[in-house]
Order: structure tokens, then C-alpha cells, then sequence
């Protein structure tokens, strides 16, 4: 082997390396190349191991043109890396591109459940009328939820089965919203227009149309010079309001807590009034109950009778819910089944 061939192999050697390096796809390839070539037992290695063969002043010369040609093709190896790794991120890029002009998936949006969903509806109607919102507390003292209403300690509302009682002796769950309006009167001077939404218990067997708890609104108005018939105009507004324009009427009711008392019926909400099973065929729905606050009232709560008039009223939200959204079951409310609760969105 002469210094001439040896070159002319290398330089042969050099430039199908190159051309190799530059076909490479893959960083595989190319470290399959770079064995190939430079590896223990590489091509170029092996060259050079022939470089012993060679008379004294030829290697010299040829190790100079195998290093060149080694460095040249380590360069290209390494500029075809470089090549290779922005293929390799470009591929990845494009696969993972974000197109923004896609709309967003939808978000699923909760809702308000009926209860408070019509607990607002309310509050937002006697809102226009200078209602304001207070709150008493869910467990109440029997002087405040039994005895400052005029419920004698005898009287059969006071009845074992209707309460449930707390392991506090003199307290109780309270059975109506009544008490937090007690409390109104003993904090607020007249006029008073008061509004007690919440949560109220009664010892009951539950049934379609009763809980042993349910949720009340009640309302209180205190000035001088309140009337029945103020009290009917805001109950109209009010019926209009939640259940479209239908006539009213009142009937003559019963509470301990006034006098007169009344129930307030709306025109069946069903069939406008012709009679239908949904109103017992009579044309007409109760939906709330009312009167004129009982003097006795006004003066537990603080408030001269002789000064002051009041008129009270009284709703289970429940029924009001059932009546808005055709619900046939109130123990719906309670079960927080999400196929019930997502025809409300
Ligand atoms: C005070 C004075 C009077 C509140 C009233 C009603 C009539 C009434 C029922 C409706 C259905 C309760 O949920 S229900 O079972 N309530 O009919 N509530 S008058 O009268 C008051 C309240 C507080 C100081």
C-alpha cells in the first residue's frame, strides 16, 4: 500500500461518509453511521491501523489527511444532529398544534337549585316594594317560636308530633320563619318592611307533599295605617309577578298570629280556572296565607298597637317551587339527583 491509494481510499471513504451522513433520516441512522465510521472497528479506524504499513516518511502525511477527514466527518455528524433534532422538533411541533380559532369545548355550568332559585324570585318581587331580607336563627327558644305568636302553651300547634325539639331544654327547631320577624320587631322601629327567608322543621311523615323540613318565606310590614287592602294590592303584585296576570281572591283563614287571617288564592295555574285535578276542580290555588298581625303580636314584639298596624304573610317555598316548575314530588329537592337538578339550567 502506497501513500497515493491510501489517500485516494480516504478521500473515497470521506465522501460516501458525507453523502451517507447528509441521506441520515433519524438520529438512529446517523449513530449507526457514526459506528460505521469512526467506531473501534470503523472504516476510518481501520485506515488508519494501516497506516503501520506504510514506509516511515508516508505517515506522517497520511495521518494529517485521516485526521482532517476524521474531523470532517465527526463535523458532519454533529451539524446533521443539529439537522436532525429541529426535524425532529418541527415533526413534533406540527403534531401537537393548537388550532386558537377552534371554538373552546363548552364548560358545563352549574345552576341554582329551585328552592333558593325561588327563594330569589321572591325576594327579588316584595325587593321592589321595600322589603328587606333579615335572618333568624334555625334554632329557636319556644317563648319566641311559640308563645310571643300567641301560640298558648295549650294550643294544638304545640303538639309533640309537630315540633322536634332540641337536647336544650326550652328549645326547639324552629317550625315556621315567624320568630325571626319577633326578632325584627325587638330590633327595628316602624316602619318595617321585613322579609325572613329559611329553613324550618316539623316533626311529620314524609310524603309526597310533606318534609320534616321545608323552606319559608315570610313577610311582615309595620306603619301606621296599614291596611287589608295594602296588603291584597302587594300579594296581586306579587301573584302577577311569578305566575303572569290571574285573579285573586282572599278567603277567610285562621293563625294564632292574626286577626283577621286569610288565605290567598291565585286562579289555577294549571287550567286558568275551569277546574282540572291539579286544583281539586274548584278553579283555584292557595298559595300563601296572611293577616293582620294580632295586637297581642305587636306588642310582645315591642310595638304600640294603638300607633301601629301590621300585616303578615306566609309561604312554603316548596309549594311555590312545585307550582313555577310542575314538580309532583317535593322530596325531589332533598335527593340532589343530578337529572332532576339539570332541568333547572
Ligand atoms: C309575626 C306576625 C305574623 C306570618 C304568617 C302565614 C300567615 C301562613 C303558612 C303558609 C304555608 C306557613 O309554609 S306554610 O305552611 N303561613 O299562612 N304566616 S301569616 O304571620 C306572622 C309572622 C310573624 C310577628
Amino acid at each position: 500500500m502506497d501513500f497515493e491509494t491510501l489517500s485516494a481510499d480516504l478521500r473515497s471513504l470521506q465522501d460516501r461518509a458525507l453523502k451517507e451522513i447528509s441521506a441520515a433520516a433519524d438520529p438512529e441512522a446517523l449513530e449507526q453511521l457514526q459506528i460505521q465510521y469512526l467506531g473501534k472497528k470503523g472504516e476510518l479506524t481501520g485506515v488508519l491501523r494501516g497506516i503501520g504499513a506504510l514506509p516511515a516518511e508516508d505517515r506522517p502525511r497520511v495521518g494529517a489527511v485521516a485526521n482532517v477527514i476524521g474531523e470532517a466527518v465527526k463535523g458532519a455528524l454533529a451539524s446533521r444532529v443539529s439537522e436532525l433534532h429541529s426535524v425532529v422538533q418541527a415533526r413534533r411541533l406540527a403534531a401537537e398544534k393548537v388550532d386558537v380559532t377552534m371554538p373552546g369545548r363548552p364548560i358545563a355550568r352549574g345552576t341554582l337549585h329551585p328552592i333558593p332559585e325561588t327563594i330569589e324570585a321572591i325576594v327579588s318581587v316584595f325587593g321592589q316594594f321595600g322589603f328587606v331580607v333579615y335572618e333568624g336563627p334555625e334554632v329557636e327558644n319556644d317563648l319566641t317560636n311559640f308563645q310571643m305568636l300567641n301560640i298558648a302553651p295549650d294550643h294544638p300547634a304545640r303538639d309533640l308530633w309537630d315540633t322536634l325539639y332540641v337536647d336544650i331544654p326550652g328549645h326547639l327547631l324552629r317550625t315556621h320563619t315567624s320568630p325571626g320577624q319577633i326578632r325584627v320587631m325587638e330590633t327595628e322601629k316602624p316602619p318595617i318592611r321585613a322579609l325572613l327567608p329559611g329553613r324550618c322543621c316539623r316533626y311529620e311523615a314524609v310524603d309526597a307533599s310533606h318534609g320534616f323540613e321545608f323552606f319559608q318565606v315570610e313577610g311582615l310590614m309595620v306603619d301606621e295605617g296599614t291596611s287589608l287592602a295594602d296588603l291584597k294590592g302587594l300579594l296581586d303584585e306579587f301573584a302577577h309577578a311569578l305566575f303572569g296576570p290571574r285573579k285573586t281572591r282572599f278567603r277567610p283563614g285562621y293563625y294564632p298570629f292574626t286577626e283577621p287571617s286569610v288565605a290567598f288564592d291565585v286562579e289555577c295555574v294549571v287550567c286558568g280556572g275551569i277546574g282540572c285535578p291539579a286544583c281539586s276542580k274548584s278553579g283555584w290555588m292557595t298559595i300563601l296565607g296572611a293577616g293582620m298581625v294580632h295586637p297581642v303580636v305587636l306588642q310582645y314584639g315591642g310595638i304600640d298597637p294603638e300607633k301601629y298596624q301590621g300585616f303578615a304573610f306566609g309561604m312554603g317555598v316548596e309549594r311555590i317551587a312545585n307550582l313555577r316548575h310542575s314538580v309532583p314530588d317535593l322530596r325531589y329537592y332533598l335527593e340532589n339527583d343530578l337529572r332532576f337538578l339539570e332541568q333547572f339550567r
